[in-house]
């Protein structure tokens, strides 16, 4: 459209709106940030049809002017806000374009075909061993739970491995554990862990109540290698301790935690039992993750697999580091990681968690 000397209401008004839609068009069709800061410029600038529009104002009729400025102006509103809309989206892709081309290309070679290959030995890197694996997606599962995860020395006191427990000397149920001491101090004072259970010691008698807390760790006994007993293992402990935890409760975390560790198919159930810091106690077992629960080897036919022990924090335990059980009760619960990690591995022998052995590690 050529411009006629003195434009009148009609020619601008027609001008603005088609000024609008090129506008419109020129900014949607950028395919580059680069090619839409251009349209950008060219629409919206001091030399865009809009501008240029509005300098011609001056020469139209005296009685055109106000409202031909009213349609200049709605149409450089309404391109502005088309392109403030789409900016969003391009401030975005702007932030890519950008960091791909600072992008470091750190391979080794460029792909050019000429490149003959540098002289050297590829190593492998290695990988976490199946038992941390183990230990670290057990800390995932209770972390997302809402457990925190603490840890205790493995060197303990009489105290924090037995006493505390409810398990003064002498007592029997020391035997259920085949302890190794150490020469340090009076005879049988300190000794190698025997059960990530002090932790839960340490952790109550550190006065943070309530607790929710899981606690892995080694753990020795003079236990003689065989297919499903090492002398240096891992367990993991579970402590729960605030007003009205019941038993249902526990329960219902070790269900919960058995099908968010296992899959949705995996149960479990309790069978009663003893321990001396627990009571009443537990033994707990899971639905055979080998067979789905069908009976196989491994679970010797019963379709459930013994994982640990668990039980209501026993009263004595509470006086021991001194929390209120008038107020406060708590279940804990333990199980071996190395057990867990035979079970799921399908190791017919622990002892190969212990070998080194290359060919057995690099399978996991
Ligand atoms: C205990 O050690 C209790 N402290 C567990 C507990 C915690 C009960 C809290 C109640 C409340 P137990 O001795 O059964 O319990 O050991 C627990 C698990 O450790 C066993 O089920 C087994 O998976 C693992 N375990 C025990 N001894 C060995 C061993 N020598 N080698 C490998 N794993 C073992």
């Amino acid at each position: 459209m050529t411009t006629p000397p003195n434009p009148d209401l009609e020619y601008i008004t027609a001008a603005a709106a088609a000024a609008l839609d090129e506008g419109r068009r020129r900014l949607d069709s950028a395919t580059t940030a680069a090619q839409f800061s251009e349209a950008e410029r060219d629409v919206l600038g001091k030399r865009s049809a809009l501008a240029t529009l509005n300098t011609l104002l001056g020469r139209a009729p005296q009685a055109d002017r106000k409202a031909a400025g009213a349609a200049i102006h709605a149409a450089l509103v309404a391109l502005r806000e088309f392109a403030a809309e789409l900016s969003g989206d391009w401030e975005a892709r702007r932030r890519e374009e950008r960091i791909s081309a600072e992008r470091l290309d750190l391979t080794e070679y460029s792909a050019g075909p000429a490149l003959p290959p540098l002289p050297g030995t590829r190593r492998g890197i290695g990988h976490l061993h199946l038992v941390t694996q183990t230990r670290d997606e057990l800390e995932d599962t209770f972390v997302a739970m809402g457990f925190t995860v603490a840890e205790g020395p493995e060197a303990e006191t009489d105290w924090y491995n037995f006493e505390a427990l409810n398990m003064p000397p002498a007592h029997p149920a020391r035997g259920m554990w085949d302890t190794l001491y150490l020469r340090l101090g009076p005879p049988e004072s300190v000794l190698l862990r025997t059960h990530t259970s002090p932790v839960q010691i340490r952790l109550m008698e550190s006065g943070q109540l309530p607790i929710y807390s899981v606690m892995p760790g080694r753990c020795y006994r003079r236990d003689t290698p065989d297919a499903r007993h090492l002398p240096v293992f891992h367990q993991i402990e579970g402590l729960v301790v605030d007003e009205g935890i019941t038993f249902g409760d526990m329960a219902g975390v070790i269900e919960s935690f058995t099908t968010a560790f296992f899959g949705p198919d995996i149960h479990s159930r309790l069978r009663p039992s003893y321990f001396p810091f627990t009571e009443p106690s537990a033994e707990f077992e899971v639905t055979c993750p080998i067979c789905s629960g069908s009976g196989c080897r491994t679970c010797s036919g019963s379709g459930w697999i013994e994982l640990g022990g668990c039980g209501m924090v026993d009263p004595n335990v509470f006086a021991a580091v001194h929390v209120d059980s008038e107020k406060y009760s708590g279940f804990a619960f333990g199980f071996g990681i190395d057990r867990l990690a035979q079970v799921r591995a399908e190791l017919s022998d622990m002892r190969h968690l212990l070998d080194n052995d290359v060919r057995f590690l690099t399978q996991f």
